[in-house]
């Protein structure tokens, strides 16, 4: 297919240049393709992107943003009142959502909730969703391309996903922000500080405030015990907790301010930067271990020494990097 047509990378990039939905598409597909003689076309067309943002006037335009809670906590209610907010700004919005099941779609739900609040397909808002079942926990390769792809070609890029401690793991270096969405009396407090993961969202939103006092009751629980992780000072961000209502349309401003300021205060201690550095890591490592293998990877040392060269200064992107090792793995391996 890529043989027939060579100009597909190069049309694909003058596309997402023009930010036409049909480009978008179809560069999703082919970031998401899991066939080897796509791959190289896919890396290619990444390549050419992330050099296209690197000679912008800010390589930190976009703000990607990862909106992880229990099934059901009101994620695509809530991105839904953030959109409709967002929606003035102009500034064009992807949505990647990651469905948990084929049973509960998040993903088209909130889709469906789009096309009613109307214009949504003009206005520059662009929503993608993505099986995970047939992923096995492999959300970093697929994630980071479709992000990279989704911001070339709007401002916002959010990231819906069902956590269950795992995937927060996965999830937190790929996006600049991570917010959690807690249910009024859920637990999800307990469920966190069993799962060792309390640190990793930047945010924290305790949904459902309409549905009376147990809202901020949950509230004061998860402030009280992220109090003892220990409080903030000017280098570290504490993470707040918020109260909300998709609903009733309740504290949505707040919350997008909050995660405003939370790219603000990432890019000016350089935070954002190490993180986008160790998300791409983690991309990288899990696209060469997808297509080669731990024996592959062990060609070059295994994967914590490509990381380590990944880690290092480098020209050129990480797509361009991944391209390059995955030459070096293939030549090792016809050469031994
Ligand atoms: N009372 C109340 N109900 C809400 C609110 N937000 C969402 N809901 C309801 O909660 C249910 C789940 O909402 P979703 O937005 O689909 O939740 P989700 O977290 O995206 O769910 P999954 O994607 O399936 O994990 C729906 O019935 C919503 O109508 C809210 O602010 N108040
Ligand atoms: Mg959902």
């Amino acid at each position: 297919m890529t043989a027939r047509d060579p100009q597909r990378v190069t049309r694909l990039l003058e596309g997402l240049a023009a930010g036409e939905r049909g480009a978008i598409s179809e560069a999703l597909n082919l970031v998401d393709d899991r066939r080897s003689e796509e791959r190289e076309a896919a890396l290619r067309l990444l390549d050419g992107l992330a050099q296209r943002a690197g000679s912008g006037a800010s390589p930190h335009v976009h703000h990607r943003v990862g909106i992880t809670g229990a099934p059901g906590a009101g994620k695509s209610s809530l991105l839904n009142a953030l959109v409709e907010n967002l929606h003035s700004e102009a500034a064009g919005i992807g949505i990647i959502a990651v469905d948990p099941s084929s049973q509960r779609s998040g993903g088209a739900l909130l889709g469906d909730r789009m096309r009613l609040s109307g214009g949504a397909r003009e206005s520059g808002v662009f929503l993608r969703s993505m099986a995970a079942r047939d992923r096995l926990g492999g959300l970093a390769d697929a994630t980071h391309a479709s992000a990279t792809v989704l911001s070339s070609v709007f401002h916002w890029v959010f990231i819906e996903t069902v956590g269950v401690g795992q995937s927060e793991c996965e999830v937190a270096d790929l996006v600049d922000t991570l917010v959690f969405v807690a249910q009024p009396g859920a637990g999800d407090t307990l469920q966190f500080m069993k799962a060792g993961i309390l640190e990793l969202p930047d945010i924290f939103v305790v949904n459902k405030s309409d549905t009376g006092p147990v809202a901020e009751r949950t509230r004061g629980e998860l402030r009280s015990t992220l109090g003892l992780t220990g409080p903030g000072d000017g280098e570290n961000w504490q993470a707040p907790v918020l109260l909300a209502s998709a609903q009733d349309r309740h504290g949505i401003g707040d919350l997008i301010e909050r995660i405003a300021a939370h790219r603000d205060h990432g890019l000016a201690g350089g935070q954002l930067a190490e993180r986008r550095a160790r998300g791409q890591v983690a991309f990288a490592i899990e696209s060469l271990a997808r297509r080669y293998g731990d024996f592959g990877l062990a060609r070059l040392g295994g994967a914590q020494a490509i990381a380590r060269r990944l880690e290092a200064p480098r020209e050129g992107s990480i797509f361009g990097a991944v391209l390059e090792i995955g030459q070096q793995i293939e030549a090792e391996i016809r050469g031994a």
